[in-house]
């Protein structure tokens, strides 16, 4: 057997992220032969004792103290952008005109300029063979592969209802220190860009559509939190209280909305980091006229199916999702023995890899992620609109 050709990674970030990417590239060639050998080549960040403490743990073979840095390297093929959203744009674009591809976390940006600017620098890049993608990872959990598989299959008929919820408890403290995640200048929005932009992508990927319009409502809980915290820690998921001086919180603690989509299904949508008791229940739900399905991450091994032709005893069943058959299970561990939210990343890099080798675009592409920021700002026009709400 020829060894693959190396595929030779520079990461920007390394906090909550950057360890989920980290171990995806190490991980994916380990269960899965890959068509090129990733290599953890260099790892970018501004401290050099803390970068250099992350690429040791983490196993990058390099450090840089300038992402810049890694574009000027010729011993790396792609960069892996694992910072806050306020940094996406420039890294992204620079590193397509250097001629590296690029993964980028999500949100694609901070705003639908930005995104708009990376998809024009990722569609003239892609002329030359070099391609952009974007991490909306639970496109790669397998129970909701399996949805999508489903649904392409007719199993659930015309599509009516879509019901999506991504909630989290994290920021309940009022005294959960500030992190970037609360700051729009970082973050560009709150629980709506980290982890509603999930369920939109989750949604529109599953059932194949679109959302065409929102009415929303955004509200920010708690408007001020101790700056004593740390920051960086898991990726600003700092939740341990702290106290002194507050800063302002400058995004939503929560988002709802709902949509139609292009064909006619309606949803009803809800992100929150507010939600005492659910860690993190990215949850959907899709109703059609033959069955429906419901799946819930904090049971990610787990898809329920219910199928009206079943007669009058039919009743949601959960089909485990652990079978060889199932997307992406056959390379892992015998039936039953369960995949975690590690194993989306690693997935996300057998994919990205397998493109890249064919010469093909990855999906999601920057397009696809520009379609999802528009959708956020939507909700956010929406919720600004006041006049469109009738008080009671
Ligand atoms: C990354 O994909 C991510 O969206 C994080 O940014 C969220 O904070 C996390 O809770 C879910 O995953």
């Amino acid at each position: 057997m020829t060894t693959p050709s190396p595929l030779r990674v520079g990461m920007v970030g390394y906090a909550f992220m950057g360890a989920a990417h980290s171990h995806a590239w190490r991980t994916a060639p380990r269960f899965f032969d890959l068509p090129l050998r990733p290599e953890l080549t260099a790892v970018a960040g501004r401290s050099a004792a803390s970068v250099e403490a992350a690429a040791a743990k983490m196993g990058w073979a390099s450090v840089e103290t300038d992402w810049q840095r890694l574009l000027e390297r010729d011993d790396i093929d792609l960069i892996d952008i694992c910072t806050p959203g306020d940094t996406h744009a420039e890294i992204a674009i620079a590193a397509l005109s250097a001629g590296k591809h690029v993964l980028c976390e999500k949100p694609l940006a901070n705003t639908v300029a930005e995104a708009e600017q990376m998809t024009a620098a990722a569609a003239a890049a892609a002329r030359n063979g070099i391609f952009a993608m974007c991490g909306f990872t639970y496109r790669r959990t397998p129970a909701l592969a399996l949805a999508r598989r489903m649904v392409a299959e007719g199993r659930l008929g015309t599509i009516r209802h879509v019901r999506a919820q991504y909630l989290q408890d994290w920021l309940s403290d009022a005294n959960a220190p500030m992190t970037w995640r609360l700051d729009k200048s970082k973050s560009g929005s709150g629980a709506l860009g980290d982890i509603g932009a999930h369920i939109v992508d989750a949604a529109q990927w599953i059932l194949g559509r679109h959302i065409t319009g929102v009415s929303a409502l955004l509200e920010t809980f708690v408007p001020d939190r101790p700056l004593g915290g740390d920051l960086v820690g898991l990726g600003g998921h700092g939740n341990t209280a702290a106290e002194g001086p507050r800063g302002t919180v400058t995004v939503d603690d929560a988002a709802i909305f709902t949509a139609r989509f292009d064909g006619g299904p309606v949803g009803v949508f809800e992100a929150t980091r507010m939600a005492l008791g659910r860690k993190n229940a990215m949850r959907l739900e899709f109703n059609g006229t033959k069955g429906s399905l419901a799946f819930d991450f904090e049971d990610n091994n787990v898809l329920s199916y219910y199928d009206a032709a079943e007669g009058p005893d039919a009743g949601f069943r959960r089909i485990i999702v652990t079978e060889p058959e199932h997307p992406y299970v056959g390379n892992w561990w015998p039936t039953g023995h369960g995949l975690g939210y590690e194993h989306g990343f690693t997935h996300q890099v057998v994919d990205l890899v397998t493109a890249l080798a064919a010469g093909q675009q990855p999906e999601p592409s920057f397009a696809d992620a520009l379609q999802v920021q528009r959708v956020l700002a939507a909700v956010e026009a929406s919720a600004e609109a006041s006049s469109q709400w009738h008080s009671v």
